[in-house]
């Protein structure tokens, strides 16, 4: 077996762990503390959840390091080697309120290439996987390649936040595409809205502040589909620090860039 399928049947086995064990949890009572601010959850299962996946991880591939959000893993200033990229719960806030819209987010890269991506919708039992170059997945269907979509017939996610007074982006910058495209939504997972992305459930994808763990699967699967996933002036992400990050389809991304976002005229 070559490296890169024995990772990713690992990878699969362990995702498949993880989602009997969250799904397990929601029988018990949940321990939940906040981080930066009172809206900013964690709670016990995703600390665990982030553990599992290190021991398992460390366990096979000693030599790999781990960038998690939960903190457990290695202290990343680097992307060199093989690094997992991982969110063992994104969307904390839907896990708790709903037990659903909720998935763990893993990207493996190998010296800052996206080699490997999964986003698992535990509760729903979809798996989203791609390995770049052998294309995209959902379990075991093929995810077709995207394909073009004017901002009049596009639906975009985006939160509400972005168009109220905030301290990231002027809240007016985004009012013409609000208004131009088919209609808004938001999910409250940025993986899962990745995930839309890829399957064309969603055109395009917007938002301030996102970390390396939210989007490090989902650019993988996006990108495999012939997608983009930048920042909003459309420049590489670097997969360390938090930026904002625009995802979307192909002509798309250059149509809502330069009308929308770097504001240019027609
Ligand atoms: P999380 O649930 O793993 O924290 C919510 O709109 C989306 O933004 C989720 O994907 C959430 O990931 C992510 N996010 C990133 N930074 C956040 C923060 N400081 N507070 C809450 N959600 C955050
Ligand atoms: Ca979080
Ligand atoms: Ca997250
Ligand atoms: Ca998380």
């Amino acid at each position: 077996m070559s490296q890169w399928k024995e990772i990713d049947a690992n990878a699969k086995k362990w995702l498949k762990e993880a989602g009997e064990s969250i799904k397990a949890s929601f029988e018990n009572k949940l321990s939940v503390t906040t981080k930066s601010n009172p809206n900013d959850l964690v709670t016990n299962i995703d600390k665990e959840t982030e553990q599992y996946f290190i021991q398992q991880i460390k366990n096979s591939y000693p030599d790999h390091r781990v960038f998690g959000e939960e903190g457990f893993g290695d202290e990343i200033e680097t992307l060199d080697g093989i690094v997992w990229i991982i969110d063992p719960i994104d969307g904390t806030m839907n896990f708790i309120h709903q037990q659903r819209n909720f998935a763990i987010s893993i990207g493996v890269y190998k010296n800052g290439k996206g080699k490997l991506g999964y986003i698992y919708d535990v509760v729903l039992d979809e798996l989203y996987h791609a390995e770049a170059g052998s294309g995209a997945f959902l379990n075991d269907a093929a995810i077709p390649k995207l394909e073009k979509t004017p901002v009049s017939k596009a639906i975009v996610s985006l939160n509400a936040t972005w168009v109220t007074p905030n301290k990231r982006i002027d809240h007016q910058t985004l009012t013409p595409l609000v208004k131009d495209v088919r209609g808004t939504r938001s999910y409250g997972s940025a993986a899962l809205e990745l995930a839309y992305v890829a399957t064309g459930r969603l055109d395009a994808y917007i938002t301030m502040r996102l970390s390396p763990w939210d989007y490090a699967g989902g650019k993988v699967i996006v990108e495999e589909l012939g997608g983009k996933v930048t920042n909003l002036e459309g420049e590489e992400l670097d997969l360390i620090n938090p930026s904002p990050v625009f995802a979307c389809k192909p002509g798309l991304h250059e149509e809502i860039l330069h009308k929308y976002l770097l504001n240019e005229k027609k």
